[in-house]
């Protein structure tokens, strides 16, 4: 079931529960029809409010609860996640618009392996031990914000839920407005895996009302937030009165460099088909790609054949490969950004603004590539979150990876050709993550920014310290 029997509800302290009096709707949106699929109950601070103190009277009980225990409740959680797939692929799919195959095999697994990787981590854990005589143990920080965005809504509430739930935490939930379905089927399977009440708690609503609460209440020790610069520079600063601790993950501008040793033809493929997955609303997709200069327009043509093969069309076919945007917002921005690529000189190669020939209805924009782009246009200084490549030629090694670093963001980079080269490369590059020709997803790899993209690291063992105290208990004795 894509829409949630609950949409007019929060799950507050193990139980259904209406809004408070007063609150405010908001119709949640099909991206892909314009359709609205259902109406949003929106919080209160008086909402947000019920679920911390529900968050708070339960943390005692559930940090002395043995990891073990803790790490089997994660288990159960991940059978009924697997017994309700379809329903979050659905979710996902309605919520984003989303081709169906995406949802299934990228959306929704994405919350599977989250939830599989932090257990295995967990299991392989050191959650105490001893150094001379003082016993190092590591607990859940307290009570948690969880605030998460629309462009990966399992992804980021499995990375952040799971850990926080085997470290010890109990939390409060608060997904984005505008994708809220996955959100509100999460809380029903936390329900049906039995996580005690108060433990796992989930309140829809407004950034600036809720998120903005939650992040300045002074019973939440934590905040996690995934989302963009504007907001994680709000959350900062409303936490910082009660030296709350907040780990961010916010926007990228991910460099891709192609050395002269790669295959320019695979390489710059593979690179368009990095920066267009999931219509470009990825934070560390690879949206500014270095090709040295005697290859560029080997690697226009290359671009300009990968970005041919984009499928636009119905969520629900198969073969559909992009969905649209989220929102009109994300629409117009984007359309804004193609625009100042085409002002500012920009070679346009294929795409532009306006919507697909023959789409008349959602937000679907035109797969965009640019050539001859330099590194002081906005289209290669400003996050676009949207299928939207910048081509900059480059002369030497040298000033690929100046370029590559001359961005305020930090959150990955990208590098294709000869792997030892590579390597040495790697560690130039200011970026959290660095992917060497295109490999797997690694969800046991550290995942956060280095810059402006944010501080803290998520996925697996990394994801769980984020949400651990240390303690030293000292004189525990030999
Ligand atoms: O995100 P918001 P927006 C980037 C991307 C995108 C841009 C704008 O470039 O185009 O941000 O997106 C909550 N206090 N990313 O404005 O608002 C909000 O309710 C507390 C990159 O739609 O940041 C939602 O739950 N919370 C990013 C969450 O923040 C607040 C993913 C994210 O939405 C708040 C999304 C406040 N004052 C956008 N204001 C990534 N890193 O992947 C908003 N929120």
């Amino acid at each position: 079931m894509a829409i949630s029997q609950h949409l007019g509800q929060f799950y507050i302290n193990g139980a259904w529960v209406d809004p408070l009096p007063g609150g405010e709707t908001i119709g949640v949106e099909n991206p892909a029809t314009e359709e609205i699929v259902g109406q949003l109950a929106l919080g209160s601070e008086a909402d947000a409010d019920r679920a911390i103190l529900a968050a708070r009277a339960a943390f005692d009980a559930w940090t002395v609860v043995p990891v073990a225990e803790r790490i089997a409740l994660v288990k159960k959680l991940l059978e009924v996640y697997n017994s309700r797939y379809e329903d979050f692929a659905q979710a996902m799919s309605t919520e984003m618009g989303a081709p169906i195959e995406w949802a299934r095999g990228a959306q929704a697994w994405a919350g599977q392996v989250h939830i599989e990787s932090t257990i295995k981590a967990a299991e392989e854990m050191t959650w105490e031990y001893m150094r001379g005589e003082t016993r190092i143990v590591m607990e859940g920080i307290g009570v948690c914000a969880l605030i998460t965005p629309w462009n990966w809504p399992m992804n980021q509430i499995a990375c952040k839920v799971a850990p926080a739930l085997i470290a010890g935490c109990t939390m409060v939930l608060k997904p984005s407005e505008i994708a809220p379905l996955s959100g509100l089927l999460f809380a029903e399977i936390c329900h049906e895996a039995g996580v005690p009440p108060g433990v796992f708690n989930l309140v829809n609503g407004a950034g600036p009302v809720v998120g903005a609460r939650m992040s300045s209440h002074p019973e939440v020790d934590m905040v996690s937030f995934t989302g963009s610069t504007r907001a994680g520079t709000a959350i900062a600063a409303a936490a910082a009165p009660t030296v709350k601790r907040v780990a961010q993950e916010l926007g990228g501008k991910s460099p891709n460099i192609i050395l002269a040793s790669a295959d320019i033809h695979e390489a710059v493929k593979a690179g368009v088909a990095g920066c267009f997955g999931n219509t470009g609303q990825s934070c560390d997709a690879p949206t500014r790609m270095f090709v040295p200069r005697d290859k560029a327009e080997a690697a226009y043509a290359a671009a300009k054949e990968a970005a041919a093969e984009v499928v636009i069309g119905p969520s629900s076919d198969s073969a559909t490969t992009m969905g649209p945007l989220i929102s009109k917002a994300q629409y117009d921005k984007v359309q804004r950004l193609i625009q100042a690529g085409i002002d500012e000189g920009a070679k346009l190669i294929t795409g532009g603004t306006g919507r697909p020939q023959g789409v008349n209805r959602g937000w679907y924009v035109q797969p965009t590539i640019f050539g001859e782009v330099t590194n002081e246009m906005t289209i290669s200084r400003e996050e676009i979150f949207g299928p939207v490549l910048s081509i900059l030629p480059y002369d030497s090694l040298d000033d690929a990876v100046r370029m590559a670093n001359d961005t305020p963001y930090g959150l990955a980079a990208y590098i294709a050709g000869d792997r030892d080269e590579a390597r040495v490369l790697a560690r130039r590059l200011r970026a959290g993550t660095v992917n060497l020709n295109y490999p797997d997803w690694d969800t046991f790899a550290p995942f956060g920014g280095y810059k402006q993209s944010g501080n803290g690291r998520e996925y697996a063992d990394w994801g769980i310290h984020d949400f651990c105290e240390i303690k030293g208990v000292v004189g525990w004795g030999a």
